[in-house]
């Protein structure tokens, strides 16, 4: 009740003073996430590459600056510290992060024409908000009980040779047997090193996702448990002790993540390493698809009863899907990847679609890494890009392969379950970030960045 009352007593206030927009960042684990925020508000900040937001192009957005954000609990996003590693001397990509962060972005905005003159400026805050996709993974636990997310965890871990070792541990754990912390831990470490694994093979689908991303709760009960086939659970057993902790890691971490941060979010921004799992092979493109189509579901209203009642008829406006890293690929493929990326979220999305909520496709690179050029190879004309590699530091030119132009030759095999792609090989490289020289006024190369910007806060700037 009283978080109704808050909440209605900000909207009001929000509404008539300075509005808000919550912006969320998400996607799995090194889909860009920490390089897009800080790239997006580095040109927010110096405007001179975005054409594509309307409001920057004519003018309307008069300064912007950072301010302190209004959660106090919340840790911020280090943005000085990112952009110092992308734009510096030697640049490097940023250290991986691991929770939740948020930055805020004020943004002074006069718009033009009639409604302008009368209006005078106004500020707009941008809170934005980056937080792992892995958690939006963990809405289906609270559907399902300890023995259903039991069984279908091990149906996965057995069709995947990661789990050897974790599924050899269970074999020789007795779940009636009385709890004991030391085996309890092995057999929970065994698994999490199992999805560890998975992930880092191109897996998507590794809950729950607090066991990749711990922060600070590592190594507490909540987070002290694995699946186990069903059988007898004794009072004080290991399969009894378990399903407590499965419990408690819902009330503990699931809920309070969707209650604090996802509830408040009004646009989202999910991105992608579609390339990425291109590359690491069929079931990585299935498993992305799947894990796609689960991530959505955290933004279909009615999804889940308790979520529901959390969000108290909120939702999000606009939900962006970009397939990041687009500077792997000449433009001329930029079309093919996304027409990859929409048909791998096309169920996922009709179902977004038909709730409400606004959603779009694009391919994007927030920090553009390679530039493009045209070499002749083997008596064949290849549009290549080139780029410092990672580690030696050489330049290089790099052809990733030909992505097809439907994307059901893809999609087809990867969710027959092939082992491999039949027509081609698709290589991903390593590129540093390029050294720049920035005009004032400009920000860090991108490609597309502006228009990803126009379509999640552009109508909130006029
Ligand atoms: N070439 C290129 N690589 C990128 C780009 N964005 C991210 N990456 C790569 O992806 C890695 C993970 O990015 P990061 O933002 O840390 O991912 P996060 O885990 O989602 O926050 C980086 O270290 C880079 O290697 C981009 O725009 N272009
Ligand atoms: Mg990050």
């Amino acid at each position: 009740m009283t978080r109704g009352v808050e909440r209605m007593g900000a909207t009001v206030s929000e509404a008539f003073f300075e509005p808000v927009v919550r912006l969320g960042v998400t996607g799995l684990s090194r889909s860009g996430k920490t390089v897009f925020i800080t790239s997006l508000v580095a040109n927010l900040l110096d405007r001179g590459r975005m054409p594509g937001l309307t409001a920057a192009a004519e003018g309307a957005i008069r300064t912007a600056y950072l301010q302190p954000q209004p959660d106090d609990t919340v840790p911020r996003f280090d943005y000085e510290a990112h952009l110092a590693a992308l734009t510096g001397p030697t640049p490097r990509w940023p250290a991986g992060t691991r929770s939740v962060s948020e930055l805020r972005l004020s943004l002074r905005v006069q718009p033009g024409g009639l409604l302008g003159g009368i209006q005078g400026p106004r500020t707009v805050h941008l809170d934005i908000v980056d937080y792992p996709g892995e958690w939006l993974l963990d809405l289906s636990l609270l559907d399902m009980a300890y023995r259903d997310w039991s069984e279908q965890t091990l149906s996965r871990a057995e069709e995947r040779v990661e789990a050897k070792d974790f599924l050899a541990a269970l074999v020789a754990a007795d779940p009636a047997a009385r709890h004991e912390e030391p085996a309890a831990r092995a057999l929970s470490d065994a698994f999490t090193d199992y999805l560890h694994r998975a992930r880092e093979a191109g897996y998507s689908d590794c809950t729950p996702g607090r066991f990749l991303l711990p922060g600070e709760m590592a190594g507490s009960p909540a987070l002290t448990f694995a699946p186990l086939p069903a059988g007898d659970s004794a009072r004080g057993s290991l399969a009894r002790e378990f399903e407590r902790r499965y419990e408690a890691y819902k009330r503990e971490v699931v809920k309070p993540f969707f209650r604090e941060h996802f509830a408040r979010i009004d646009r989202q921004v999910v991105l992608v390493d579609v390339l990425g799992a291109i590359h690491a092979g069929p079931k990585a493109v299935e498993d992305l698809r799947q894990a796609m189509a689960d991530i959505l579901g955290a933004f279909r209203p009615g999804r889940n009863r308790w979520l529901s009642r959390i969000l108290l008829g909120r939702r999000v406006e606009r939900i962006l899907f970009a397939a990041t890293k687009a500077d792997h690929l000449h433009h001329r493929q930029h079309g093919r990847l996304t027409a990859i990326m929409d048909a791998l979220l096309a169920d996922a999305r009709r179902r977004a679609d038909f709730a409400g909520a606004r959603t779009g496709a694009m391919s994007i690179a927030a920090l553009r890494a390679t530039t493009e050029d045209t070499v002749e190879h083997q008596g064949r004309t290849l549009d290549v890009v080139r780029g410092t590699l990672e580690g030696s530091g050489r330049n290089a030119a790099f052809y990733p392969g030909a992505l097809p132009e439907d994307p059901a030759r893809l999609l087809s095999p990867a969710r027959e379950g092939a082992e491999r792609w039949l027509d081609a090989d698709y290589e991903v490289m390593s590129f540093a970030p390029a050294p720049l020289s920035l005009r004032p006024g400009e920000g860090p190369p991108h490609i597309r960045l502006d228009r990803a910007a126009e379509f999640l806060i552009g109508d909130r700037l006029r």
